[in-house]
């Protein structure tokens, strides 16, 4: 087992030792684990992510990503943290052997991997850290003052739902930036190419995010307007956050966008939801609460927690998809 097959956890990676180390388990565990590419981000840097479970075609899959936030940097940790632990406990834990059995899981532990590396010379310029968007050229809009040209479009803006209805900005300086058109991002539209390559055994596709300790379902754009097994949806929901709860008494919430936080449209969520079919959707906000002023950072103690609860939460989900 040679250097970056194993990473540390409670740290955080530059996307390049993250790379090694997925291409390592890769190659190591060639049983277990496959190396994907979804595809290639305006920068050139791959976005790669593992599939984890022998593919035969009557299983059903499981996707979980983070990282489309490049600042979210807590929600990448635990995306990695679910990695190491499929990888480290395989021969002893029976519930992931029953997943590696039983279906077919996909990780992506960095959907904006640009945005990403971005908010790492943070060291040289103190504001990067907080960056949220990808890192695709200027555009430019007239603001109501005058011409204003920025980089980067918010990838959870970019998906064809509802595009730039709600929540979402057409000026390019904005955060929450939608983008030229539905998918017109290299990150997004491959990543919605991928997903839809699993359509029909897609049963369930979570998104970390971070922050606020939320568990989030369809739809997000307007009040009281859920998709096809709301009932079903907000059950596991509510045992989720109930199992997540029970290991350190974290707090969280479920419910659509508009009930718990905001309306918007145009995110992975609801997008794969509504066009794919899928019965689990969910968008988990993770530690810390929406009480905190600057929860982006995340100090560094409370990684392993917050991935450890995050997990038993998320194996609700993935038991339903396992066990049906
Ligand atoms: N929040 C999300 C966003 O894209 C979200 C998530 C999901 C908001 C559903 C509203 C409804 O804005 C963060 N923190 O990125
Ligand atoms: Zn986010």
């Amino acid at each position: 087992v040679g250097f970056h097959s194993r990473l540390r956890m409670g740290e955080y990676y530059s996307y390049s030792v993250i790379s090694t180390w997925l291409q390592r388990i890769a190659e190591n565990m060639p049983d277990i684990a496959q190396l994907i590419k979804v595809g290639t981000t305006v920068e050139g840097r791959e976005i790669l992510g593992l599939k984890f479970g022998k593919d035969t075609p009557d299983k059903k899959v499981v996707v979980i990503d983070a990282g489309i936030h490049a600042r979210e940097w807590a929600a990448i940790h635990t995306a990695s943290y679910f990695i190491n632990l499929i990888v480290n406990s395989r021969e002893t834990d029976p519930q992931i052997q029953n997943y590696l059995d039983n279906i077919v899981l996909y990780i992506i532990p960095v959907l904006n991997p640009d945005g990403y590396e971005y908010t790492r010379t943070d060291k040289t310029n103190p504001r990067a850290r907080m960056w949220r968007k990808s890192r695709s050229p200027k555009a430019c809009a007239f603001d109501g003052v005058r011409n204003s040209c920025c980089m980067g479009v918010d990838l959870n803006r970019n998906f064809d739902f509802r595009f730039s209805e709600i929540g979402a900005s057409r000026y390019p300086c904005s955060e929450i930036y939608h983008g030229p058109s539905a998918f017109s991002e290299p990150e997004s539209k491959a990543y919605a190419q991928f997903l839809t390559s699993l359509k029909g055994r897609l049963e369930a596709y979570i998104t970390l995010h971070s922050y606020s300790q939320l568990w989030i379902y369809s739809y997000s754009h307007r009040k009281f307007t859920y998709a096809p097994d709301i009932e079903e949806t907000r059950r596991v929901a509510a045992k989720a956050v109930q199992e997540l709860g029970r290991m350190y008494g974290t707090k969280y919430r479920h419910g659509t966008g508009p009930e718990i936080i905001y309306a918007f449209s145009g995110g992975s969520t609801d997008w794969a939801k509504e066009t794919l079919k899928i019965k689990y959707s969910y968008t988990i906000e993770l530690r810390p609460g929406y009480e905190e002023w600057n929860g982006f950072v995340l100090d560094k103690n409370q990684l392993v927690p917050t991935a450890k609860e995050t997990w038993a939460g998320v194996t609700v989900v993935l038991d339903e998809v396992a066990n049906q």
